[in-house]
């Protein structure tokens, strides 16, 4: 993309608003336009990155087996009833009326009508397990939406429902669930550590709140240091083997680490001194398992082998997409602007032209250009008449990992500047050299 035709709103001015760093930079860096209050357009940019972050959560729910689909964002209200959740989720329900009268709302959640979808379908032991999935809007009145895209009333969330015959096999779908969260998170370069939580509206006592250490998170949390050692990797992981699954889970879930709603002062006086710590975090995902609720309540059952009409065992799993970029943006960002992981990046790398309309440099910025987008590469190339101070600027702040710079002067040497975001490291080589280095940083991302 040139940046001379693009659409790149950024801001000099700090934002009045914005009372935390990403909110901040994602109006700054032209992201996002709030159009009411929780409720954001997503302008170019920040649409860039959307797209990523669904991508990789996409990939991999897809590689854990589990089946994408799409429902509706507006859902009628008598399966809701049906539940008993009409009247129990409160004010943060949009409820709506239709032009017949009908009750409707804007689902803030999907448990009923993906249970209605499963107890219209599937009648037999033997269609299970099954997992189906989304990426939709969902919409919440919250009461005080702040934040930016962190609490918004708007937001989009992969959620994700599982229907077993056994409360093990059910597990286990739980437990492949935090296995998928855990590569998920680390795609995007972000530590969420998997943390004992509440049940809330959606209910049951067995879950799991993934949460990313952020001084600016919402939620209180205490945990043991130790927690904060383990990554994922690049283990396989046989996503069938209910024991490499239980492993993963005993693994990250072992040390005490818990949200305030479940925090057992006792249990936490049990972990080493040295290693007790209180910290804020963001909540990014939740994963629950919830046995029968709604099963029981919606009449989901199946046929097993003694051919008995049995309720199924569910959980649901939900990932704040949306919440993602901003617990992204504060996990990495520096006073200059954001600094993206390349997972999520919304441009593979920026072009910054130094002398725009001189023959050499302008051919050189096109050759680049053209290699990188052979290659299979997404750049941005700053082709617009401005000083080199500007575009730095640009470049820091919409936060491309990696940048190369022409000018007339390396161009006489053969050489081109390639800086890394993160560490502002400038390393002088040839343009085939950064294009290749380039290629070699994406190849496994
Ligand atoms: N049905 C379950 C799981 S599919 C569910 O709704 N879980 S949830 O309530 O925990 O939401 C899932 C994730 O959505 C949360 O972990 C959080 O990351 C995100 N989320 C929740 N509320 C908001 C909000 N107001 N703004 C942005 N993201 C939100």
């Amino acid at each position: 993309m040139r940046l001379s035709r693009y659409f790149l709103p950024v801001l000099k001015e700090t934002p009045a608003e914005a009372q935390i760093a990403s909110h901040r930079l994602m109006l700054r860096a032209g992201m996002i336009k709030q159009a009411s209050a929780g409720i954001y357009s997503w302008l170019p940019l920040g649409f860039r990155v959307l797209k990523r972050i669904e991508q990789i959560v996409n990939e991999e729910q897809i590689r854990a087996g589990h089946i994408p689909m799409l429902m509706p964002t507006l859902q009628s209200a008598d399966l809701w009833r049906d539940s008993g959740r009409y009247d129990d989720y409160g004010e943060e329900m949009l409820r709506i009326t239709d032009r017949h009268g009908r009750d409707m709302l804007y689902g803030p959640t999907n448990e009923e009508l993906v249970t209605d979808i499963f107890r219209s379908y599937v009648k037999s032991y033997k269609d299970l397990p099954l997992t189906l999935y989304h990426i939709q809007w969902k919409f919440r009145d919250e009461i005080r939406p702040r934040f930016g895209v962190m609490r918004g009333r708007e937001f989009l969330m992969k959620d994700g429902y599982n229907f077993d015959l056994t409360k093990e096999d059910a597990l286990h779908a739980y437990n492949r669930h935090l296995v998928a969260y855990l590569r998920t998170y680390e795609r995007m370069g972000l530590q969420a550590i998997p943390m004992r939580a509440d049940g809330g509206p959606i209910g049951g006592d067995y879950t799991h709140e993934f949460l990313v250490l952020a001084d600016t998170g919402e939620s209180e949390v205490f945990y043991d240091s130790q927690v904060t050692d383990l990554t994922f990797g690049d283990r396989d992981i046989d996503y069938d083997s209910v024991a490499q699954c239980q492993g993963v889970l005993d693994e990250f879930t072992s040390r005490y680490a818990r949200t305030d709603e479940t925090h057992d002062a006792a249990l936490f006086d049990q972990v080493p001194e040295e290693r007790r710590r209180v910290a804020r975090g963001i909540e990014v995902g939740q994963i629950f398992y919830f046995g029968t609720k709604y099963s029981d309540a919606l009449g989901a059952t199946v046929i097993n082998d003694k051919q008995e009409q049995i309720p199924v065992h569910m959980g649901s799993h939900g990932i704040g997409v949306s919440r993602l970029l901003g617990a992204i943006i504060e996990a990495s960002h520096d006073d200059k602007g954001i600094i993206w992981p390349e997972g999520v990046t919304p441009f593979h790398c920026g072009i910054v032209n130094l002398r725009q309309g001189d023959a050499a440099t302008d051919g050189a910025c096109a050759d680049l250009y053209a290699a990188l987008t052979k290659a299979g590469l997404e750049p941005l190339y700053d082709d617009r008449d401005e000083r080199a101070g500007a575009k730095f600027a640009t470049m820091d702040l919409i936060g491309l990992p990696w940048r190369i710079t022409v000018g007339p002067r390396g161009l006489k040497n053969g050489v081109v500047e390639l800086t890394s975001r993160k560490t502002g490291e400038s390393v002088e080589m040839s343009a085939e050299d950064a294009v290749a280095r380039i290629v070699e940083i994406y190849r496994d991302i």
